[in-house]
């Protein structure tokens, strides 16, 4: 692997670093992959990034980017051929508040819900039902629009999605029976989509000394 490739440290199944990855394939851009398991970080990520969270990419210059939502924009910054970051250039104020709801109070919920031992006095089902506040919110948009902000695939569309797919993934059954089809729709179209299933590659665990493989593969849409 070329010493000058961006790192990205990334854990497959973190929504965090799925729409980081989400926005790094669209752009074209290169990285070599560390696939860390998040039990059992890799001196190497903790040395650069003591937060000690994924995603994070490392610059060939060393500058370190360690928040999902900046990864997609310093990739989108360098080449959007898909136009993702255009909503948030025209100053769609609803878009970003939209994403700060989903990592804010929905994740919360989201976490509450789907690992409830973690808290104290967990009540699963109160979250759950919070969290259909946001699923609401979302839902009164696609009945409108096929993406979150308009006719097309674009940032809120990365950044929210892998949230709602861990949602319900807690309980699929539960969550197919919502009355929430402008929702349902949009997920699944993802879900099965090449931008989507482009991300979702196995990759071995990275450990010190190992090459990286390239991300998105060669081979992978
Ligand atoms: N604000 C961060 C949050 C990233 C985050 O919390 N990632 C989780 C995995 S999904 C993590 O690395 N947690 C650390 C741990 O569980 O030890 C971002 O947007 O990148």
């Amino acid at each position: 692997m070329p010493g000058e490739l961006p790192i990205l440290y990334s854990f497959r199944r973190c929504p965090y670093a799925m729409r980081a990855r989400m926005a790094i394939a669209v752009s074209g851009q290169t990285c070599a992959l560390r696939e860390v398991v998040l039990r059992e970080k890799p001196p190497e990520m903790i040395a650069v990034s003591p937060k000690g969270t994924v995603p994070i990419v490392v610059l060939p210059d060393a500058e370190i980017i360690e928040e999902s939502l900046e990864i997609m924009h310093w990739a989108l910054e360098q080449n959007d051929p898909e136009g993702w970051l255009a909503p948030l250039n025209y100053g769609r104020d609803d878009i970003r508040a939209l994403i700060a709801e989903n990592d804010g109070q929905f994740k919360d919920n989201l976490d509450r819900y789907k690992y409830p031992p973690r808290y104290e006095l967990p009540d699963p089902l109160h979250h759950r039902a919070q969290g259909v506040v946001f699923l609401k919110k979302l839902n009164a948009r696609l009945l409108k629009t096929a993406y979150l902000s308009g006719a097309k695939f674009t940032f809120a569309d990365a950044a929210i999605s892998p949230f709602i797919r861990q949602f319900a993934n807690t309980d699929r059954e539960w969550f197919n029976a919502l009355d929430l089809s402008g929702l349902q729709h949009w997920l699944q179209n993802i879900l099965e989509s090449d931008r989507f299933l482009g991300v979702m590659d196995k990759y071995p665990v990275w450990a010190s000394g190992m090459d990286e493989p390239a991300f998105p593969s060669a081979n992978s849409s």
